[in-house]
């Protein structure tokens, strides 16, 4: 038996019949200082709700899967130290030995399909590191979305990382790499890059019908929508341009590895930005959780009237 535990808010919206977006936890503990992570969570929380679905934060308290998280749990991680970052190898393991651990995309990935959920929302998934060559450092987020039914909204891979790289790998796993109403693929913290997208999609409705027919035909995996970040939020690449690189000579020279790479650059970009990336990122995040509400909604809609 999968022990799964949904909040109060998630049950009713099972019950009712309310579309769920699921939203990770990985972003709070390791993405975003406290207290914005929290308030963060919540606006996002509050944004699919105005979008009509309901949100489902994941995590794992004390050997419990959440679908869900009340105020109070929320509160807690965001502030909790020393909380394991969980992928699908480790997740299990945490769970049996009643750890406690924020999911990742592609844990998030694993525990919404269990909880049958089709929809999720974060920021940037992780993707190819930069000198993966020689570390071979290679989320799991890929392989996810290449085995796990789920779309996935982002604001494409987090800019920390090799993009085209990313992109290559995901073409070679089959995963289909969205981009949401223009031509080229967003580049997190700015709305364009000049690598271009292999689909794009201008309604939700489309996404959702592309998920449902990839299920029909029997094809394994999600999607990947990229959604670019509001006009008003972005940064543009040329000024963080030396601001990654400059994390990422700092991560060199501190020997930063594995799980830690991510956060590592995330906090120095924020510093070296004087927090103009934590504003950026907030932004992309609740524009994706906005969009992922309207697939969520249209999911549903073709369930009840399916054309497959
Ligand atoms: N999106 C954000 N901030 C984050 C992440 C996503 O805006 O911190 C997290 C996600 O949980 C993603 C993880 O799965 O970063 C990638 O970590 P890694 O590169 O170690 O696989
Ligand atoms: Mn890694």
């Amino acid at each position: 038996m999968i022990p799964l535990t949904f909040s109060a808010e998630v049950e009713t919206a099972r019950a009712n019949g309310t579309p769920l977006v699921a939203l990770e936890s990985t972003i709070i503990t390791h993405g975003m200082p406290y207290p914005q992570n929290v308030e963060t969570a919540r606006l996002v929380e509050q944004d699919i709700r105005d979008g009509g679905a309901c949100p489902a934060t994941i995590a794992v308290i004390e050997g419990q899967l959440h679908i869900g998280l009340d105020p109070a749990q929320l509160d807690a991680l965001g502030q909790a130290r020393d909380v394991a970052k969980l992928s699908r190898a480790d997740m299990a393991a945490c769970i049996a030995t009643g750890g406690t651990g924020a999911t990742t995309v592609a844990a998030t990935m694993i525990a919404a399909h269990l909880a049958g959920i089709g929809v999720f929302a974060t920021g940037g998934i992780g993707g190819v590191h930069k000198g993966a060559e020689v570390s071979f450092d290679i989320s799991a987020d890929l392989q996810e979305l290449a085995r796990t039914p789920v779309t996935v909204v982002a604001a494409g891979a987090k800019a920390i990382l090799d993009l085209p790289k990313t992109y290559e790998v995901l073409e070679t796993l089959g995963v289909p790499v969205i981009a949401y109403g223009q031509d080229s693929l967003p580049a997190f913290w700015s709305r364009t890059s000049d690598q271009p997208a292999p689909l794009r999609m201008d309604a939700a409705a489309d996404i959702a019908r592309a998920q449902q027919t990839r299920i029909a035909m029997g094809l394994s995996g999600g999607q990947l929508v990229c959604n670019p970040i509001p006009a008003a939020d972005e940064i543009p690449a040329a000024d963080l341009a030396p601001v990654i690189a400059q994390a990422l000579a700092e991560a060199e020279a501190q020997g930063i590895a594995a799980k830690s790479v991510t956060p590592f650059l995330l906090q120095r970009i924020f510093e070296l930005t004087e927090g103009r990336s934590l504003t950026a990122n907030i932004a992309l995040v609740r524009n994706n959780a906005r969009l992922a509400a309207s697939i969520a909604r249209e999911l549903q809609a073709q369930d009840q009237h399916p054309r497959l």
